[in-house]
């Protein structure tokens, strides 16, 4: 199982200690395990592969070897476990690197070490890729050290590929050898000075309203801690009587105004972290008068007559495009309840 840690406050590994999940690849891997070769002594397996290739099991004189297990995963997005080793005659084969990614919004001191390793060849098995170690942080400094090998080949047995690593950080400052993605074949470092942007998990939703009504907007999002603004046509939202959490990530509109609160709103959400970049802005959410029935901006006469001729073609056909109090059914209820919204919106001189 990968090892997600996201920490609000400061992270320190001292010289003596370690984040680690070395030899924490599932045995066999979802991808780039070693194969299973035999000669005359016995097998030769290769080494398990990730971000690079692992090695082929070495024969003493006449093949076939273990192949070698093969190059997966994505640079960009380490999430994936070291390939295993090929099996070999006491042991099955080595494990690879598990899966490290670590969220922090503050600086790590790190003069220990943050791994993700593969296990070296023994018992005649195949040694075990480098995994994935993931991390996002303001700065990361200190005399320590961020690997992801490959374990080391033994007997004919194949060496692991090295692993696959990515930083994203305001400050990266700790000896530049000591980021280390070596092995039979080398793995990948990806090294980016932008933290990256939180992640959008709910994108709020737009709706069509009834004045007077309260209606709510909300995104979610991480890593925490977040700031949030709201903005209506691009416009930043504050709150006044009638908008409230302007700055949070629920947006109320209560009593809502077609006059006043028709619009396309979106929300910017900012990582709080050291320097530029940590943005992402949500998907447009409309909302819009429900009165406005040809979705024109304007209420009239025309919305009436449209929303009458949709009623009776639910009636005829089952539908439900003019069920407005959404209560599962199109009946006379709706058509009454239009009708005192559409005087309501007309009283508030909506979209005019
Ligand atoms: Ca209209
Ligand atoms: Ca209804």
């Amino acid at each position: 199982m990968p090892l997600n840690l996201t920490i609000n406050g400061n992270l320190s590994i001292d010289a003596t200690s370690s984040l680690g999940a070395a030899g924490r690849g599932p045995r066999p891997s979802p991808a780039g395990n070693g194969g299973l070769g035999f000669v005359d002594f016995g097998p030769r397996p290769g080494g398990g592969g990730h971000g690079g290739d692992g090695g082929a099991g070495q024969g003493f004189t006449t093949p076939p070897a273990g192949a070698p297990g093969l190059a997966h995963g994505d640079p960009n997005n380490p999430v994936t476990f070291g390939g295993a080793g090929g099996p070999g005659s006491w042991a099955p084969g080595m494990r690879g690197g598990g899966v490290i990614h670590l969220i922090t919004n503050s600086p790590i001191s790190l003069d220990g070490v943050i791994t993700a390793d593969g296990v070296g060849a023994a018992y005649s098995a195949g040694a075990g890729a480098g995994g994935s170690v993931w991390i996002q942080a303001p700065s990361i400094s200190g005399s320590g050290s961020i690997t992801a090998r490959g374990g080391a080949g033994s007997s004919g047995a194949g060496a692991g590929g090295g692993g696959r690593i990515r930083i994203d950080t305001c400050s990266l400052a700790i000896p530049a050898g000591n980021i280390l993605v070596s092995g039979a074949n080398p793995g990948s470092i990806v090294s980016s000075t932008t933290p990256m942007p939180p992640t959008i998990t709910l994108q709020p939703v737009g709706a069509n309203f009834v004045d007077g009504s309260t209606v709510q907007l909300t995104v979610r999002a991480t890593p925490e801690p977040l700031t949030y603004q709201w903005r209506r046509d691009g416009v930043h939202l504050t709150d006044d009587k009638v908008i409230s959490g302007s700055s949070t990530h629920t947006l109320t509109i209560a009593g809502i105004s077609c006059n006043e609160h028709t619009g396309s709103y979106d929300v910017v959400v900012t990582r709080d972290v050291l320097c530029e970049g940590g943005v992402a802005v949500s998907d447009p959410a409309t909302l819009h008068p429900a009165a406005d029935w040809s979705f024109d901006n304007v209420v009239n006469s025309t919305d009436v007559s449209l929303f009458v001729n949709d009623w009776f073609d639910d009636q005829a056909t089952g539908r439900l495009v003019t069920d407005f109090n959404h209560d599962g059914v199109s009946n006379s209820t709706d058509v009454s309840d239009f009708i005192n919204n559409w005087f309501l919106a007309l009283a508030n001189t909506c979209g005019t």
